[in-house]
């Protein structure tokens, strides 16, 4: 067989391997063996010494073009098998922007929370300051000024886990009365703050008692401050909170720290007040306590009780939301049962 022969069955052979390659790696491998230094065209090459010399340029211009030719093959299929594998990548990697999103979870305010959100507006809007205090509270705070001396039997009704001796996690937000009217500063005008929170007893848990629940301390103090202002005040939240359908009573009490005290009622959602397990069979249901603040915490403040007066109250945001809501059981609020909590999303 001649060279040029060889040449020919040499390429193609070699464009028929530069074609079927699929990858960059086979490309380059025949890159190398046909074109390489030891390749079979430099070896044409090379057996061009033993031609006759009026053949050499022939064969030689022939051997180049082979080269050149098989050299452009690998180029272009270098080419494709870059621009199969972009696409094939892009393919791979292809979005269908008109499937449905996937929806995002946001979570929501606790129930407790949006009633006592409601309460703070209302009274921010009314110009009283937000305050809050600490849960783990001094006896001093809690009790003593709040007019309940060591041994004092209505100690009894609060009783609480106790830290120290000295303290104790909070069982009602009215030590913030104390804190607040010690720092408080007459001249610059009127005290007026609600300061909701956390508070603490060792009460048996039931349908309506929890051993943790919320309060919603209120306490205004100022010149000729009357029972009715406080009368006014409590019917404007239950307004507020339940709409004017739900009936309230406004019952005598006892606190040491407020004379005379009232006990509010309203009238049971379950039963609207004929009598049922929730209510106790009472048709009410207890949601506040308040009153008239006693002289002697306000003397224990350091306020001249013959000058300033005022009214007091503590709500129980929980047992609100079972109101406003229709829960039946006040246990239901700390489960974190998310069924249970869906329920009341703000956004409906
Ligand atoms: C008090 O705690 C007084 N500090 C309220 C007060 C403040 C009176 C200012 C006068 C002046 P009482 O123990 O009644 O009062 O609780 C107030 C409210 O907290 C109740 O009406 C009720 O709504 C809620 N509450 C009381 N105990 C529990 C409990 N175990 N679980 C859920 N809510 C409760």
């Amino acid at each position: 067989m001649g060279l040029k022969d060889k040449l020919t069955e040499l390429k193609k052979n070699a464009l028929e391997e530069i074609n079927n390659a699929k990858d960059l790696k086979k490309i380059n491998d025949i890159r190398v063996n046909v074109l390489g230094k030891k390749g079979p065209i430099t070896e044409v090459l090379r057996g061009m010494r033993d031609l006759p010399k009026e053949e050499r340029p022939n064969v030689g211009s022939f051997a180049n073009k082979v080269r050149d030719e098989l050299s452009s093959a690998i180029s272009e299929r270098k080419e494709r098998i870059e621009i199969i594998k972009t696409s094939k990548r892009l393919e791979e990697e292809k979005i269908d922007v008109t499937l449905p999103g996937v929806p995002v979870k946001t979570g929501q305010p606790h129930i407790i929370m949006q009633v006592i959100d409601q309460i703070e507006k209302l009274f921010l809007g009314m110009g009283y300051q937000v305050v809050d205090g600490p849960e783990i509270e001094e006896d001093h705070y809690n009790f003593e000024m709040m007019n309940l001396p060591k041994d004092h039997p209505a100690r009894d009704m609060q009783d609480t886990f106790y830290i120290t001796d000295k303290f104790l996690m909070r069982t009602q937000t009215s030590p913030v009365q104390a804190r607040t009217m010690e720092k408080h500063d007459f001249s610059k005008g009127p005290l007026k703050m609600i300061s909701p929170g956390k508070v603490y007893r060792r009460d048996t848990d039931d349908a309506t008692h929890s051993h943790q629940f919320h309060q919603i301390e209120g306490l205004v103090i100022d010149k000729n401050i009357t029972m009715a202002d406080l009368k006014g005040t409590l019917q404007l939240i239950a307004r507020t909170v339940f709409g004017k359908e739900r009936e309230i009573r406004l019952r005598p009490s006892y606190f040491p720290f407020t004379e005379p005290s009232v006990e509010v009622d309203v009238s049971c959602f379950k039963c609207s007040g004929e009598g049922c397990s929730v209510c106790k069979h009472t048709g009410w249901i207890e949601v506040l306590g308040a009153g008239m603040v006693h002289p002697n915490v306000l003397k224990m403040s350091g306020i001249d009780a013959d000058v300033y007066g005022g009214f007091a109250f503590g709500l129980g945001p929980d047992r609100f939301a079972m109101l406003k809501y229709g829960v039946d059981d006040i246990r239901e609020f700390y489960l974190n049962d998310m069924r249970f909590l869906k329920q009341f999303s703000q956004r409906g």
